[in-house]
């Protein structure tokens, strides 16, 4: 049996008390099914980098150290301050370095050199997100023929934005090392195709499969999804939780949530503006509703975080002291985390559910919310439609996020809804859900990567799907 590979730049080590985190949870079935190598970062720093294996089952899990820094050159310089901010369309905050992208060079270098050794031919390669976009060129380098192929978790924006970044043309054509590249929409695949028919002449007919002699790369489209039906019970049971039942009890009237890593992706300033202008606009709802923002820190050492932070916090405050009166206090802004179990009662509580990135690849918050609900008395997902999300979840209230008022509007729509409305829109999103559950996620990229027949009815899928759009 083929042994699959996993590359990602945070290795999910399964230990115990540990939750387990959003790519575990996504290659849960893979890694049940297959004998799996899971290969990264240990999330240590170190002079002098070890690597150790730990394992589980059938399965590895390989973790080697950085040094200080290849840290600050790979993770929090070229991917953390150059790709992740292009990625999703932010040039104005982009870092551009070269340096940088030598750094990142080099540790997708010192991944290869981890992973060549351990390879047998029949072995397959699955490399993650964009802190690994050549590592396949890296092992080809090597003289490796496996099959390997790249998901992209984050958006992929328009040649228009990618052309701005440094180096483009050493990076972004180094994908086509890999057998299959996978994206999380149509639009990041047509991007992409784009891309290659802008930068390298791909006439459009062929993008889709470009390479040479026995190995063509082809593109596809594989959005992520949750475990549907075992979030739905784990809200349920949830509600009975001690923690679930004082938020219950704390809240006067109504909640909205939203829950987000700190990040300048999703929207929270935004959020809390369109927040501030339904309550200027709807008074009639003072009193009656509170809006709770679950926001973990992340990347604090960047300083658009940090500043960010301070944006969020300033806000949070201009809110409450403007609107709060002695028994009513409008927003409670949180930084602590909590535990998935938690988090799925709270949704469930919830009446509105605010997802509102500015752009996300995905967005797994928007379907946990969905998932979570009663379906005999749901709440309502407000939804930005530049969220990858929003291609499967039509049947949310979507919404422009960069506009407050037409949010404000959203959030005054989805608190008033009446039942039936709520239910008929639930009963579609969940079904959205169950068509694409995230435990048939890995056997289709896996079947795509591996057998060129599917790869190449999706490349045949895609291409005509460009030829209409462009
Ligand atoms: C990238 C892409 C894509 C949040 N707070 C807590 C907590 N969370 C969990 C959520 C959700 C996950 O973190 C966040 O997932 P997202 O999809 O929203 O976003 P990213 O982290 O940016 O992930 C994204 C994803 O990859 C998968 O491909 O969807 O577009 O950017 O599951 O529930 N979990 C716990 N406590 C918290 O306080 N336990």
């Amino acid at each position: 049996m083929a042994r699959i590979f996993i590359i990602s730049n945070r290795v999910a080590v399964p230990k115990a008390g540990l939750q387990p985190g959003g790519l575990e949870v996504a290659l849960k079935a893979t890694l049940k099914k297959h004998p799996c190598v899971w290969l990264g970062w240990s999330g240590e720093l170190s002079d002098t980098p070890r690597t150790q294996t730990f394992t589980k089952g059938r399965n590895a899990y390989v973790v080697t150290d950085l040094g200080q820094e290849d840290f600050e050159e790979y993770y929090n310089g070229f991917a953390n301050r150059v790709l992740w901010p292009i990625f999703h369309y932010r040039l104005d905050l982009a870092e551009f370095s070269r340096r940088d992208l030598s750094g990142y060079l080099r540790v997708n270098n010192k991944f290869a050199d981890e992973l060549a050794p351990m390879l047998k031919p029949d072995d397959v390669i699955w490399v993650h997100d964009y802190h690994l976009i050549p590592l396949a060129k890296a092992l080809r380098d090597k003289g490796l023929n496996n099959r390997i192929g790249f998901f992209l978790h984050i958006p992929l924006p328009p040649p228009e934005i990618l052309t701005a970044m440094p180096n483009h043309e050493r990076l972004i054509p180094a994908l086509g090392a890999y057998d299959l590249v996978g994206f999380q929409t149509d639009g990041g695949a047509a991007n992409f195709a784009r891309y290659l028919a802008k930068e390298l002449g791909t006439p459009s007919h062929l993008s889709m499969a470009l390479g040479s002699g026995a190995r063509a790369m082809r593109i596809g489209t594989f959005p992520v999804g949750i475990e549907t039906r075992e979030f739905t019970r784990a809200a349920a049971r949830a509600m009975r939780t001690q923690m679930v039942t004082q938020l219950r009890e704390s809240i006067p009237g109504a909640l909205m949530i939203g829950v987000d890593r700190l990040d300048y992706s999703k929207g929270i300033p935004a959020r809390l503006e369109a927040y501030e202008r339904f309550l200027t606009a709807y008074p009639q709802w003072h009193g009656k509703v509170t809006y709770l923002q679950i926001t973990p820190k992340s990347r604090s050492q960047i300083k658009e975080y940090s500043q960010m932070a301070q944006a969020v916090n300033a806000l949070a405050g201009r809110i409450n002291g403007t609107y709060s009166h002695a028994s009513w206090t409008p927003m409670r802004y949180v930084n602590r985390p909590y535990s998935r179990a938690a988090l799925a009662g709270f949704y469930r509580v919830a009446k509105v559910g605010l997802v509102t990135p500015l752009r996300d690849g995905m967005n797994l918050v928007a379907k946990e919310y969905v998932a979570a609900q009663d379906p005999e008395d749901p709440g309502v997902l407000v939804l930005s439609r530049f969220a990858g999300a929003a291609d499967e979840l039509g049947a949310a209230l979507l919404v422009n996020p960069y506009d407050p008022d037409s949010t404000a509007a959203a959030m005054a729509r989805a608190i008033d809804m009446p039942l039936a409305e709520r239910r008929k829109r639930h009963a579609e999103l969940y079904d959205a859900l169950l068509r694409n559950d995230i435990a048939d996620w890995g056997d289709r990229f896996l079947a795509a990567l591996m057998g060129p027949e599917n790869g190449e009815a999706q490349g045949e899928a895609l291409n005509a799907f460009i030829a209409r759009r462009y």
